[in-house]
């Protein structure tokens, strides 16, 4: 045999072999590919993509929590200080540890509700963190309160697990009444958090909707989706919900339209959409008034609950807000928690209509 064709052969056959390994890595390749698509697909689901909003909307697995009653929920250090000069009480929410796992990652997204009871006017929340069980907030809230009333007051803190697409869950609770309070000494301590009280908070119920903002087309679209657990207002448990989507400029009630009346329900599904023009410099000083109504033949329509959403807007709407900012052109879903038409309005405080030749086109 001459030696070009020795050659020749142990050539093919090492040729021969690097295909069979190239095929066989290729192979490999892929199988681990196609399972990372597939988790990235899962993780998806969460970014907000305007064909896959009602998908959004399911509760998102990982957000079901599973506390039960019996494990401890953790403690809060907080403070406590009273300003009998100026009738201030400042509630200081210093940090968190040994938290419940609230989510299925084994952690939580905590952030603390404050207020004052009776007097529930005012309720301040503290900033997510996420995914951990022992958070340091650090922050300070000031409520305006006379000293007769303090002696009446319960300071009220919860913790909540945030969630993006299903309902915020109570974690634990911190009840302080204020009359057994010593206020000549500095008030700062560690409390077990306990099980949530379930008199107090009147259901109003839950919405969810998306923003979108497109600021090239000065274009603001609200679709409301969905909402649950409405309280009823009618006879025989019920209610004929339908949704007002107020728009208010410079705290002047400015544009308005509504949704269709779902008869007999108290989980209602809506999905319908209503855009707005609003230019970049109005989406500045715009609040967004949503608002739920029992409608009824005979009497007048009644309130069922309401939020608002804009730069004077707090916690969870605020941050629905600042989302679809930081967002544009991309639609923004999330539920809201309603709350009563006398607490919005009071925080809100808007003032009549706009004047007539705002509205004109020239
Ligand atoms: C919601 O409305 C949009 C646009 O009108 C439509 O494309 C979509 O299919 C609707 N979704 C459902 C689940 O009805
Ligand atoms: C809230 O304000 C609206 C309009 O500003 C008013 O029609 C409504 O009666 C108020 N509701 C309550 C409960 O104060
Ligand atoms: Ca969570
Ligand atoms: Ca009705």
């Amino acid at each position: 045999m001459p030696r070009w064709a020795i050659y020749a052969i142990f050539v093919a056959g090492a040729l021969l072999i690097l295909i069979c390994c190239i095929c066989i890595c290729a192979k490999c390749c892929c199988k681990g590919k196609k399972k990372k698509q597939k988790k990235n697909e899962k993780i998806d689901l969460k970014g907000v993509n305007g064909k896959t909003t009602t998908a959004l909307v399911q509760p998102d697995v990982s957000d079901v929590g599973y506390g039960s009653t019996k494990r401890p929920r953790g403690k809060l250090l907080y403070s406590l200080d009273y300003n009998a000069a100026e009738s201030v009480l400042t509630v200081g929410i210093k940090q968190a540890d040994s938290l419940r796992a609230m989510d299925l990652g084994g952690s939580s997204d905590p952030y603390v509700k404050v207020y004052t009871c009776p007097d529930k006017s005012k309720t301040f929340e503290t900033k997510v963190f996420r995914n951990t069980l022992s958070p340091t907030f650090n922050e300070r809230f000031s409520f305006q309160i006379s000293k007769s009333s303090l002696l009446k007051s319960t300071a009220v803190m919860q913790i909540f697990d945030f969630n993006r697409f299903t309902k915020h869950e109570i974690m634990g609770e911190i009840r302080v009444d204020l009359c057994s309070v010593d206020w000549n000494r500095v008030i700062e301590e560690w409390q077990d958090l306990a099980e949530p009280a379930k008199f107090e908070e009147e259901n109003l119920g839950e919405i969810c909707f998306s923003l979108r903002y497109v600021p090239t087309t000065s274009k603001l679209t609200v679709v409301v989706l969905e909402a649950k657990d409405l309280k009823s207002m009618d006879t025989g448990g019920s209610s004929d919900p339908y949704v007002k989507v107020q728009l208010a400029l410079d705290k002047r009630k400015w544009k308005k339209r509504k949704t269709s009346i779902k008869k007999k329900t108290l989980n209602p599904y809506y999905n319908e959409s209503f855009t707005f023009d609003v230019s970049f410099d109005q989406i500045q000083r715009v609040n967004l008034v949503i608002s739920v109504w029992d409608h009824d033949t005979v009497s007048r329509n009644d309130p069922i609950g309401k939020l608002f959403l804009g730069g004077d807007a707090s916690g969870n709407q605020l941050r629905h807000w600042a989302d679809m900012l930081a967002n544009p052109r991309r639609p923004v879903a999330q539920w809201h928690s309603l709350l009563s038409a006398q607490q919005v309005n009071a925080t809100l405080s808007l003032k009549r209509k706009l004047p007539l030749h705002n509205k004109l086109p020239f």
